[in-house]
């Protein structure tokens, strides 16, 4: 066939959409108002992304867009403040606790969080973690667990599995030399000043139902000034683990469940709990 002849069949009318009444629909989805519409810059199905709309449902559900204040990491989330309608302050790798201490104690009345990935929080920003919890700071600590440090391409972290392997562990973590995967969660619920420490995963609908819930009920918390909230949440990083999305996922499921087991690990009681109770009518 000629290249006239293709050219001729090609048609340039416009398709004609039949436009259905809208009551023939029933909305059962629309994208959280406090996400922006920028197209974010993660890999396809990469946590991150999740977490994130996760987060602006809750704070589109308490009605808290304007009273939230969110400080971002080092690592991929760092450009958390351009997808998060709210607002927001970056801090150097590490340094997102001791920042949020900081914008916490001035705006007492706004909610705030850290949003950090492992490495940031548990390997260079230990210190600050630990201390902030130490003394009780009242904000919610969220913590990306993906087993490596993803921006920098794929490093061995604190919290990498035994006999994962990475780019700077190549034929997988031997607790000899490299140490055992850090439970840093577990260490920091032992300090009075850790409030709400829990362990959740976003490996499917059951897992991210669980994990809105967690981060709903830590900023409740927040409201009674009680002491930190950590919501550990295991992520995945399909890039670094050269894994498909879904591979990641069953990765999360059936391996780093078993280093990181999920649940809750300190859970407010009593009068505290009744608290929350008033607090979430
Ligand atoms: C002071 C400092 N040290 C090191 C780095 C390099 N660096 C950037 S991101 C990163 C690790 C990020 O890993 P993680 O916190 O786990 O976040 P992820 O990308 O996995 O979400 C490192 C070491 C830096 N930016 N600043
Ligand atoms: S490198 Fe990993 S953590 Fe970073 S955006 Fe890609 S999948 Fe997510
Ligand atoms: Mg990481």
């Amino acid at each position: 066939m000629e290249t006239d002849e293709i050219m001729t069949e090609v048609n340039t009318e416009e398709p004609v959409i039949e436009k259905i009444p809208d009551e023939d629909y029933e909305l059962v989805y629309k994208k959280p108002s406090a996400l922006l519409e920028t197209p974010m810059h993660y890999c396809p199905g990469c946590a991150h992304a999740l977490v994130h709309k996760l987060l602006m449902e809750v704070v589109e559900e308490l009605d808290i867009q304007d009273k939230i204040v969110g400080v971002a990491p080092v690592g991929c989330a760092v450009f958390a403040y351009d997808y998060l309608d709210i607002d927001m302050q970056e801090a150097a790798h590490g340094r997102a606790c001791a920042v949020a201490t900081g914008v916490r104690r001035i705006l007492p009345d706004k909610y705030v969080f850290t949003y950090q990935g492992d490495g940031d929080l548990a390997a260079i920003g230990t210190a600050e973690t630990i201390h902030a919890i130490n003394r009780g700071e009242n904000f919610l600590i969220i913590f990306i667990n993906n087993a490596v440090y993803g921006m920098t391409s794929g490093q061995m972290a604190p919290t990498t599995l035994l006999g994962m392997k990475t780019t700077t562990s190549p034929y997988g973590r031997t607790a000899e030399g490299m140490g055992y995967p850090l439970k840093i969660t577990e260490m920091v619920s032992v300090l009075p000043g850790a409030f709400y420490v829990t362990r959740q995963a976003v490996n499917n609908p059951t897992g991210v139902r669980k994990t809105k819930k967690a981060l709903m009920n830590a900023l409740k918390y927040q409201k009674l000034n009680k002491g930190t909230c950590l919501v550990e949440i295991l992520g995945n990083c399909p890039s670094n683990w050269k894994m498909t999305p879904i591979e990641s996922m069953d990765f999360v499921t059936n391996e780093m469940t078993k280093t990181f087991p999920l649940g809750d690990i300190k859970l407010p009681k009593g009068e505290d709990l009744k608290l929350l109770n008033e607090e979430g009518k």
